[in-house]
Formats: C-alpha cells, sequence, structure tokens
C-alpha cells in the first residue's frame, strides 16, 4: 500500500504528489503559503477500476493491482504489452483505458478529499517522460543510474525502460543495460525494464509508449528512456516522450568540430558526461562549443540549457532536475504537453498502420503462390521492369477481400 503525502502550495495551485512537490521544491520562486498534510490512500481498495470489458476478465493480472503499484501485476502487464499478437491488439486497449481510467479516478479522489486544493486532476495523472539520448558509450546508463538515484532519494519513483528504435530497421535490439543501474534496479521506489530483444509488431516507439502509459498508470513519478541503436533515435525519441536530454562524452576541438546541429535542435537539454579526473578540461571546451552552439542555434539558446556532469562523482544532478524542473512546468502550464501527446497518439497510429500494412501484405504476397519470389526473380533476370513487377504486386493486394482471407 502507498501512500502519498498531500501538501497544498501557493503558487504552484496546490502541487500534490511526491513529484509536485519535488519541483515545487526545486524551484526558488515557489513560495509555499500554506502546509496542510494529508494523507491518501491510492491502494486498489481506493481505486476500483470501473471498466466492463469481458476481454479483460481472462488477463492473468488484476488493472487494480497495476493502478496500486504492484511490481508484478505491472511486469505482467508490460509482457503482454511486447507481445507480437495481432490478436491483442484489442485487449491491450481495453487494458491502457482501463488503467488510465482507474489512474484519474485515484487522482480524483485525492483531489476530492484534499481540502482547499485547485490542482486538476490530469496534473497527477501525468509522469514526465525523459529521454535519455547520445551515441554509443556516451554516458546513457551511468547518467540514468545517478539521475535515479538522486530522484528515488527524493521519495519519487522512477520508470526506466530501453529502447531501441532502429531495431524495427535492424531487426535486432540490444538489451537493456542492466548492470550499468546497479543500485537503481534494486532499489524499491525504481522500475527497470530492459528492451525486449525480439519482436517488433507495429514498431519499437508505438510499443514503448504503451509500456510508458502503465508506468504512468502504476503511480511512477518520472519515465526515464534510453534510447540506444544508431541513425534516427534522437528523432524517433521525441515521438515518445516529452522531453530529449543529449549527453554528449568529452571531446577534442577537432571532434567538435562537427556538431550536429540538427540532434542540438532537437534536445531540450545537453549534458556534457564524465565532468570528472583526466576529463575535466576536455569537458569543459566540450561544455563551451555546445553553448556555442545552442547560442547560435536558430532558437538562439533560449530555453536550452547546456550543463556538465558526472555520473562518477554525482556532480551537477540537482542542477540537471532544477533545470528540468522549469522546463517541465512550463510544458504543463502552456498545454504543450497536452497537445505534444495527441500528436503522438496519432503519429503511432498512423506509423502502426503503415508497418503493419506493408508487414503484412509482403507475406500475403510470398503466402500467395509465392508472387514475391517470383516477382523478383523476374526483376532480377530483367524479364520486368521494377516499376511494372511493383504494379502487378500492388494489384493483387489491393484485389477485394485478399486482406480477410
Ligand atoms: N569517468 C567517468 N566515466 C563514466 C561516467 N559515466 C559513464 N562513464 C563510463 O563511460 C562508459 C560508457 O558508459 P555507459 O553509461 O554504459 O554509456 P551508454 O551511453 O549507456 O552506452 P551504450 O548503452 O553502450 O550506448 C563506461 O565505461 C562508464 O564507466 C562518468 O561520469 N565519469
Ligand atoms: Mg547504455
Amino acid at each position: 500500500m502507498r501512500r502519498l503525502a498531500i501538501s497544498t502550495l501557493g503558487s504552484f495551485a496546490g502541487a500534490s504528489s511526491p513529484l509536485m512537490n519535488a519541483l515545487a521544491r526545486c524551484t526558488t520562486t515557489t513560495a509555499q503559503t500554506a502546509s496542510q498534510v494529508e494523507s491518501v490512500d491510492t491502494s486498489a481498495a481506493g481505486a476500483t477500476a470501473q471498466h466492463s470489458s469481458p476481454l479483460l476478465n481472462n488477463l492473468r493480472f488484476r488493472v487494480e493491482d497495476i493502478v496500486a503499484g504492484q511490481t508484478r501485476a505491472l511486469a505482467k502487464a508490460i509482457t503482454m504489452v511486447e507481445s507480437d499478437n495481432p490478436s491483442h491488439a484489442a485487449v491491450i486497449g481495453e487494458l491502457l483505458r482501463a488503467v488510465q481510467q482507474a489512474r484519474k479516478a485515484a487522482a480524483e479522489k485525492e483531489r476530492t478529499s484534499t481540502r482547499n486544493s485547485v490542482v486538476p486532476s490530469t496534473l497527477r495523472t501525468v509522469a514526465p517522460r525523459i529521454a535519455i539520448s547520445g551515441s554509443p558509450g556516451a554516458g546513457k546508463s551511468c547518467f540514468i543510474e545517478a539521475f535515479g538515484m538522486y530522484l528515488v532519494e527524493q521519495n519519487l519513483k522512477v520508470g526506466v525502460i530501453a529502447v531501441d528504435p532502429s531495431s524495427a530497421v535492424t531487426g535486432g535490439s540490444i538489451l537493456g543495460d542492466k548492470t550499468r543501474m546497479e543500485r537503481l534496479s534494486m532499489h524499491p521506489n525504481a522500475f527497470v525494464r530492459p528492451s525486449p530483444s525480439r519482436g517488433h509488431l507495429g514498431g519499437v516507439t508505438a510499443r514503448a509508449w504503451e509500456v510508458m502509459s502503465l508506468l504512468e498508470s502504476a503511480h511512477f513519478d518520472v519515465i526515464l528512456v534510453e534510447t540506444v541503436g544508431v541513425g534516427q533515435s534522437e528523432i524517433a525519441a521525441k515521438y515518445m516522450t516529452d522531453l530529449m536530454i543529449l549527453l554528449v562524452p568529452p571531446a577534442s576541438g577537432d571532434e567538435l568540430q562537427g556538431i550536429k546541429k540538427g540532434i542540438v535542435e532537437v534536445a531540450d537539454m545537453i549534458l556534457v558526461t564524465k565532468n570528472d579526473g583526466e576529463r575535466t578540461g576536455l569537458a569543459q571546451t566540450t561544455l563551451a562549443a555546445y553553448r556555442r552552439a545552442v547560442q547560435y542555434g536558430d532558437n538562439c539558446g533560449i530555453d536550452k540549457p547546456v550543463l556538465a556532469v558526472s555520473s562518477e562523482l554525482g556532480t551537477n544532478i540537482d542542477a540537471v532536475w532544477a533545470a528540468f524542473s522549469k522546463k517541465w512546468r512550463r510544458k504543463l502550464d502552456s498545454g504543450e504537453l497536452e497537445q505534444n501527446r495527441k500528436a503522438q497518439q496519432a503519429k503511432h497510429f498512423e506509423a502502426y498502420f503503415e508497418q503493419e500494412l506493408l508487414r503484412r501484405a509482403k507475406e500475403m504476397l510470398a503466402a500467395n503462390g509465392g508472387l514475391w519470389g517470383s516477382l523478383h526473380n523476374e526483376v532480377f533476370s530483367g524479364q520486368r521492369a521494377p516499376r511494372e513487377a511493383g504494379e502487378l504486386a500492388l494489384r493483387e493486394v489491393l484485389r477485394p477481400k485478399k486482406w480477410f482471407q
């Protein structure tokens, strides 16, 4: 059973939940004008899900247990969400709706039981989803360990997932690096989930979105996403998360000539890692180079903090949280967060449709008397022009009823 301390805060419209309290502590401009503290029960008994779908009755876990923050139920739900069975799509949809509804009901209960609180209940159902991106070896896992430990020590619950957006292309996936998060993965307030090493139905990012929704419903206050893999992973991170922190390792002047403008533009915050020991000098050079890049970038460095950290020593981790808090609050207050999440959902719907359409069409053509293979052979041998073969394949795919056979 988990109990949340609710305190009514002044200028932050009565912040509630450990996350909101931590954020409020972080902002020096926030004046704490009242100090009413109340305990609210958010266990299963206090937050019974109002679902009526028979689909959910056959699950091997209870929706209520997820919302009550029970790790076993959560892990089982995540395993189902990660499954590659298309027939699970409907039940997963029902499940996500049910947990969100139950989460909102729990938040509403907190709201109504807290006197003088004017916090919109939606604020308590939203956990920041932060992408931790950067080239291989930049120090992502070690930073998550240090940052995650900092957060759990503030009584926040932290969910960590590793996502490899390039795996849909390469057909492989890198296991999340739990060994670099040894302390965090053992902590009772943390949940570290390595990325699945198989199966890519409908795209990795859409699935990660669903896993994050489950974590959010299970009362995780902050969700960290390590984006692994190569290529477009930073861009893909943008479609999955609310905010992206780019990690860059200390580099020499020569290496810094080629700072990738696109990535700097897309990041919400840039951290130079490994600012300790012998690397301090290089880290400071790198910090200055990125500050310049941000300053002269398209949006003139507005609101894009560039900091140097050491995960090994734990230095400047508190400054990262302070800078994040300011950004997060602005995103919440301006409505940008809500808009962004809606746009992401639409994107995942389209991406799922596009990827699955292509995959199933190819599957069907391969099964259908091997048309896919024979068209390939004809193109190879020069018997058919590529466009001609493509048109034949399309006509076959678009013949009525084919999809349902
Ligand atoms: N000195 C020092 N070394 C660090 C720090 N953070 C990470 N490292 C080292 O950098 C190497 C890579 O760290 P990881 O955290 O595994 O990097 P990563 O970005 O997660 O790597 P991939 O997941 O393989 O892409 C390891 O050898 C770490 O020990 C730091 O703050 N200081
Ligand atoms: Mg890693």
